[in-house]
């Protein structure tokens, strides 16, 4: 297939203004009446998009049409003489329980207790009805529902309701009226026996809504949590951007079916259950937030996306990277806003930026594609929401309101683009915002090197930035971009020092943001004092690599005074990232190891500091970001080792008696709440038990055991499991949580999803046999997430074994998967990115392995563009 080019667009020859759906459902076969009214000049054929489908009638004013008056191609309809205003109609049917792709209307759960759903976007509604498929069509929607009473007690789709009532032979029906123009991605429905819960909501500006929601009998008392996270949702969009919902009732549905975390059809948002169910039993204090985060991240959408949404794919971070901020900046007004801070980020270096590093590198607008559904990435969402907030911040938060005012009023109802998006923000502000236009189409994590230079006489500190962003394929040659440098100096005894900026009048504050817009800029800072500290890129305050050769002290200094949370955790990862260099090039007491040592001891006896931040700290950087600190040559073992003795280093630095002490305080308070400072002193139990096991892997067993027959919560049980899978008891640990869990999909995927994690050689065999388990499937997203995600994401020395049998076996299971559903394959595929990095052998073995996927498997679109991208 041809990749699609931004280059390329075009408006489209034809519009709809209205949809008309009338559809018969049943499980193996339904039935879609759709009658569209069309505009164009007529000039070319209206050609309609459609996958899948078996046409069995085509009308066009109608007219019932000849087979010379259309032509029907694999994957569109084109149909002659239609005129502006002409009515459309087509009859098609298609299978839901054999579409095992989860896109488009499909079966969840069992033929005989499950219930049939929708998923469209990006490109699924072409596998419901024919349609001018692409989000700059923009219709309002009427949907009537047939289908047998008993088997589909629950008929719904979005908009208002507009009537039901009953038909012959046990059928009923429903009907539904969208009047908000929407593009077709939006489109949804779901039928079949689903309970539900309601809430009565009034929106600020005086609506009246109806909130449902929908889940399985044996689900429905586990949606509490999720419907009090939706209402505190809507009122932070009423109080923070003013936005309000706008029909008169908001479903959502969760489903164990599906291939991501949530969507947000208008007026029916549809949920892997995952992210919508929790209870204290089941659900872990992470689990919980992030159901908090998706259910008000899809709710955001309404207007970041629905009511304004985009013109194109290549838009796709208009809404998604704008939605993210949105959601990331409700969830840090709901909890802890540096620990959300830290986890974000954490995130981001993780996931994006050893996606900008690695053969799947685009920039955040990418300028092709041949498979839209692999953009959904980590670029895509994560660096999207941190170009947002670098605006945000470059704005302030009443011009960034202001802007946003604009962005929504101008285009309300509108497909727009992220020059639409940035006109409005810097039009209301009269400030001109193009020039971050270029972080868009750039891939590539731009790093910034910083050097100090002290002058004593004239107590003058010159601070020096420069960028350089590395090439990554396809974009040979980089342009710098505007770099906002959050910062601060900090005397030796770790206290702020003011900020003479030579140049700027006014009050000298203590904090400033430096603007790097060109490849190098200098600053200049008078009366300062003594040689200081750089804080710099204070709160992440844009998506960068900074490089600045701090002697260790300096770190340590920041990360035991610096007031701001997330800062200190930075200034914790760079020195344990120093210290893991040291490690790996064999020096085991380097200055940077003794410094991040004894800067945590420190902070490990103060008793202000708040647990949850003390338990993130106490973590050195996570092993796959230690990787990328590696140029070339990445031996996984290597790097598993050396951060395993960071660790014990540090455990042995505080003593197993103090964590051993520690940890039991922490338990002697325990209880199974959800508080903050419950959920905090979990954390921190969590971190401590990980140490105490480097220097005394018994006593961490023994409470491990303690915990787990005492726990009341997830969190705890999982500890407790994670710890006892790495002693000799592996595997009573593992029945007897399988046993307890086994009628909950949600905790078995965590009990594949623990196990698939064990760290070493070993764990591959473990793998293989969970395959067997009669819990375990192919064919349901997240358990083979849980299963083999976890495996070949999460556990790199078990993964990357030298002898590349983690690589072969993921590819064969890879093409078994393809075949059932690529959207799922393409995801999992992406384990390999990092291949062409690795140590000669393994990067043998990887390349082998896919190389072989590629020729002797007739691949999807979505895997081969992943495979193919991956060995180019
Ligand atoms: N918009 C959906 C993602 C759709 C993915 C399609 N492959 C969920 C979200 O970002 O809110
Ligand atoms: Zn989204």
């Amino acid at each position: 297939a041809l990749p699609v080019r931004l280059s390329d667009y075009a408006a489209p020859d034809w519009r709809v203004s209205s949809v008309e759906m009338e559809v018969d459902l049943d499980i193996a076969s339904s039935r879609i009446r759709t009658r569209l009214t069309v505009h164009g000049d007529g000039q070319r054929p209206l050609r309609l998009d459609g996958e899948d489908l078996e046409l069995l009638e085509l009308k066009l004013d109608g007219e019932t049409l000849d087979k010379d008056r259309y032509r029907q191609h694999d994957d569109a309809l084109e149909v002659d003489g239609v005129r502006d205003g002409s009515v459309v109609e087509t009859l098609v049917r298609v299978k839901p329980a054999e579409n095992t792709k989860l896109e488009g209307l499909y079966l969840s759960g069992s033929s005989e207790a499950g219930f049939l759903l929708t998923q469209c976007e990006a490109e699924g509604f072409r596998r419901i009805t024919f349609f001018p498929d692409r989000p700059d069509v923009l219709a309002t929607y009427t949907v009537t529902l047939r289908a047998n009473r008993a088997r589909f007690p629950v008929l719904l789709a979005g908009g208002n309701p507009d009537g039901a009532g009953e038909l012959e032979d046990g059928r009923h029906w429903a009907r539904f009226v969208d009047p908000h123009p929407k593009p077709s991605y939006l489109f949804a429905l779901v039928a079949g026996r689903l309970e539900k819960i309601s809430r009565d909501y009034r929106t600020a500006d005086g609506r009246d809504v109806t909130l449902n929601l929908w889940a399985e009998a044996d689900a429905i008392d586990q949606c509490g949590y999720a419907m009090d996270a939706l209402e505190r949702s809507m009122r932070w969009d009423e109080e923070t951007y003013g936005r309000n919902y706008d029909l008169d009732v908001f479903h959502v549905v969760a489903t164990h079916d599906f291939n991501m975390g949530a969507m947000e059809n208008k007026g029916l948002n549809i949920f892997n259950a995952k992210y919508l169910l929790a209870t204290p039993d089941m659900s872990t204090d992470s689990e919980y937030q992030h159901v908090e985060a998706v259910v008000a991240h899809e709710y955001f959408h309404n207007w970041s996306g629905n009511r304004v949404t985009c013109r194109d794919w290549f838009q796709l971070s208009l809404k998604e990277g704008l939605t993210v901020f949105r959601e990331q900046s409700f969830s840090a007004d709901m909890n802890s806003p540096s620990i959300k801070r830290i986890e974000d980020v954490s995130l981001l270096r993780r996931a994006q930026f050893t996606e900008d590093a690695g053969p799947l590198a685009h920039p955040v607008r990418p300028s092709e594609y041949r498979e839209i559904n692999n953009f959904y990435t980590a670029t895509v969402y994560e660096k999207g929401s941190e170009l947002v907030r670098m605006i945000a911040g470059r704005l302030g938060a009443e011009r960034f309101r202001k802007g946003m005012d604009l962005y929504f009023d101008r285009h309300d109802g509108e497909a727009a683009t992220i020059e639409d998006f940035l006109a409005a923000l810097g039009e209301a502000n009269r400030m001109d915002l193009t020039p971050y236009l270029a972080w868009y189409g750039q891939a590539g994590t731009p790093r910034l090197r910083a050097l100090g230079e002290y002058d004593a006489s004239q107590r003058r500190y010159t601070l020096t930035l420069h960028q350089r962003t590395p090439a990554t394929p396809g974009q040979p040659h980089k342009h710098p971009v505007p770099i906002p440098v959050r910062m601060a100096l900090f005397d030796r005894g770790g206290h702020m020092l003011p900020l003479h900026l030579r140049d700027e009048e006014g009050v000298p504050s203590r904090e400033c943001v430096l603007e790097l817009d060109g490849a190098e800029k200098q600053f200049v800072f008078e009366n300062v004092p003594e040689a200081p500290i750089p804080s710099l890129l204070r709160g992440f305050s844009a998506p960068v690599v900074l490089e600045h050769d701090y002697v260790p002290e300096d770190l340590a200094t920041l990360l035991r005074a610096d007031p701001d949370g997330f800062n200190r955790w930075a200034a914790g990862q760079q020195l344990s990232g120093r210290a893991f260099d040291a490690m790996l090039g064999g020096e085991t007491s380097s200055a940077a190891l003794q410094a991040w040592c004894d800067a945590l001891c420190g902070l490990f006896e103060d008793a202000d500091i708040d647990p949850a931040l003390l338990a993130e700290l106490l973590m050195p950087t996570s092993e796959i970001e230690l990787a990328e600190r590696i140029e070339q040559d990445v031996d996984p073992e290597a790097v598993h080792a050396a951060r395993e003795s960071l660790l014990d280093h540090l455990a042995r630095r505080i003593g197993g008696e103090r964590l051993e002490d520690r940890y039991d305080a922490l338990q002697s308070v325990a209880s199974d709440d959800l508080d903050p400072v419950s959920q905090a002193h979990r954390r921190l139990k969590k971190t401590i038990l990980r140490l105490l096991f480097c220097v005394r892997p018994d006593a961490a067993l023994r409470r491990a055991e303690a915990l787990l027959a005492q726990t009341g919560n997830m969190t705890d049980r999982l500890l407790a499991l994670h710890t006892l899978l790495q002693g000799p008891h592996a595997d009573a640990a593992a029945a007897a949580f399988r046993e307890r869990h086994h009628t909950q999909p949600l905790a078995m995927d965590k009990w594949f999803a623990v196990q698939a994690q064990i760290p070493g050689t070993e764990t591959l065999q473990r793998v293989e046999t969970l395959l067997d388990d009669s819990a375990f499937t192919l064919r349901n997203p997240n358990r083979v997430n849980a299963l083999l995600g976890s495996f070949s994401r999460a556990n790199p020395t078990g993964f990357h074994r030298a002898d590349g049998a983690g690589y072969r076996f993921l590819t064969a299971k890879l093409a078994e998967i393809d075949a059932l559903n690529p959207q799922v394959a393409a995801r999992l595929a992406n384990a390999f990115n990092g291949w062409r990095r690795l140590e000669p052998v393994r990067r043998e073995a990887a390349h082998e392995a896919l190389a072989s996927l590629a020729s002797e498997h007739a691949l999807s679109r979505d895997l081969a563009d992943i495979v193919q991208r991956a060995l180019e």
